[in-house]
């Protein structure tokens, strides 16, 4: 992509609305726009950074085998009529009646649409277990939507739903998943912390929220300092091995505010190893057994001729809200860090003006061809600007890397600086080698 012609409109000044680092940062560096209270526009930047969490969250998710599918935004009244939802859902709920009267509603999570698909289609044990997913836009008229993207009224999900005989093969879906989010916030750059949580409006007496370490969190969270060192690569993803890491999580202790009880902090960890701090949610998990299917009337014939209501669980993660999640979690000095994986592009090709002299634009238009035929996410600097304006709007965006033709490059090695890091004079070849590898780690 040339910068000339990336659609990306950088604001000057810091929205006065605009409370927390990445609310202003996502507004200055042209990712969203919003349209009205809680509702955004994804502008070019932030939805590509949104699609490459997405790929990370599908593919975990797909590594635990479950399924991806779509359902409509939109749904029909009866269902939550049929599962005792719809007049307790609230106002959160946006009710909508379509021409002929009929009241519909847009989704504001699944578990009833899910059901209803599974129970129309699935008659028989043989057939479990099942897990099936989908990554949707979801509405909640939040009473107080803040801090951008961070809790909106329109928000994309990934929400996951399992079915299973028994509570003892639920539990096992339930680990999976939890696994499963512990290596998607690893691959995202994040240490996401499972805490034992409240089920809120879901239902259910099992559920974590997952939490990231934030000041601007609004979870408040209690937990044994330990449960931060423990290290996920020692486990796969055999069921034995999952259920080992739900052991060592679960010996200690990490609550959400909603569950905290203070004796038994005090109790069950030692003062100088707890932490009392606040963090972002960016996944929950809950496991409710029969508390749809029952209602629904979902169920399955037994080997004897019984039927017996499936169990389930659902699952979600904030596609949308990851994206800053991940700006608070690493920006510093109002430029964001953006790891690797999801940032906007790998790398900016950035050459400084020589006047009536070409060729150092030729130069690194030859470079840009090279790193994008060999699939590497490039922008080149195409502009008119002084090296000094071009690298105020690079820190603003967060590329991690920067070629930098200037002084310091000659035709063989080039200057290429790791915003976190160190500043080399490598080959392009090195330079490509070292993007691939550094893709691949993650
Ligand atoms: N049905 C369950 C699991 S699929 C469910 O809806 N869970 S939830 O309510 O906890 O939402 C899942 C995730 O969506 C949250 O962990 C959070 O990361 C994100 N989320 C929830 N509400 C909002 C919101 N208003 N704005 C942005 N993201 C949100």
């Amino acid at each position: 992509m040339y910068l000339s012609k990336l659609f990306i409109p950088i604001l000057k000044e810091t929205p006065s609305e605009a409370k927390i680092k990445s609310h202003q940062l996502m507004l200055r560096a042209g990712m969203i726009k919003q349209s009205s209270t809680g509702i955004y526009s994804w502008l070019p930047l932030g939805f590509k950074v949104m699609k490459k969490i997405e790929k990370i969250v599908r593919e975990e998710q797909n590594k635990i085998g479950a399924q991806e599918l779509l359902m409509p935004t939109i749904q029909s009244a009866e269902i939550w009529k049929e599962s005792g939802r719809y007049d307790d859902y609230g106002e959160e709920m946006l009710r909508i009646k379509d021409r002929q009267g009929k009241e519909m509603l847009y989704g504001p999570t699944n578990e009833e649409l899910i059901t209803e698909i599974f129970r129309a289609s699935v008659k028989s044990y043989k057939s479990l277990p099942q897990i099936l997913y989908h990554i949707q836009w979801k509405f909640r008229d939040e009473l107080r939507p803040r801090f951008g993207v961070m809790r909106c009224k329109e928000f994309f999900m990934k929400d996951a739903y399992s079915f299973d005989l028994d509570d003892e093969a639920a539990k096992k879906s339930y680990n999976k998943m939890f696994f499963a989010y512990l290596n998607t916030f690893k691959r995202l750059g994040l240490t996401a912390i499972p805490m034992a949580a409240d089920t809120g409006p879901i239902g259910g007496d099992l559920s974590h929220e997952f939490v990231i370490l934030a000041e601007t969190g609004e979870s408040k969270i209690y937990s044994d300092k330990r449960i931060f060192d423990i290290d996920i690569n020692k486990y796969n993803n055999s069921d034995s091995s999952i259920e080992k890491l739900r052991k060592e999580y679960d010996n200690f202790y990490a609550v959400t505010d909603d569950k905290f009880n203070k004796n038994d902090f005090d109790k069950k960890v030692e003062k100088e190893k707890q932490l009392t701090t606040k963090g972002i949610e960016v996944g929950h998990i809950f496991y409710f057994g029969d508390k749809y299917s029952k209602p629904l009337n979902c169920s399955v014939d037994l080997q004897d001729g019984k039927k017996v209501n499936v169990k389930m669980g659902s699952y979600g993660i904030g596609v949308s809200r990851l994206v800053a999640a991940i700006i608070e979690a690493k920006y510093s000095n109002n430029v964001m860090k953006w790891p690797d994986q999801v940032s906007p592009f790998e790398v900016a090709v950035i050459p400084s003006l020589q006047k009536n002299d070409k060729s150092n634009y030729l130069k690194a238009e030859k470079i840009y061809n090279f790193l994008k035929d060999s699939n590497i996410d490039v922008l080149l600097d195409d502009t008119d600007e002084h090296l000094s304006a071009k690298f105020k709007k690079f820190d603003l965006i967060g590329i991690p890397h920067q070629i930098i033709l200037g002084s310091k490059s000659t035709d063989n090695k080039l200057e290429f600086k790791e915003v976190n890091g160190k500043t080399e004079n490598l080959s392009l070849e090195e330079i490509k080698n070292k993007l691939v590898n550094k893709r691949n780690i993650n």
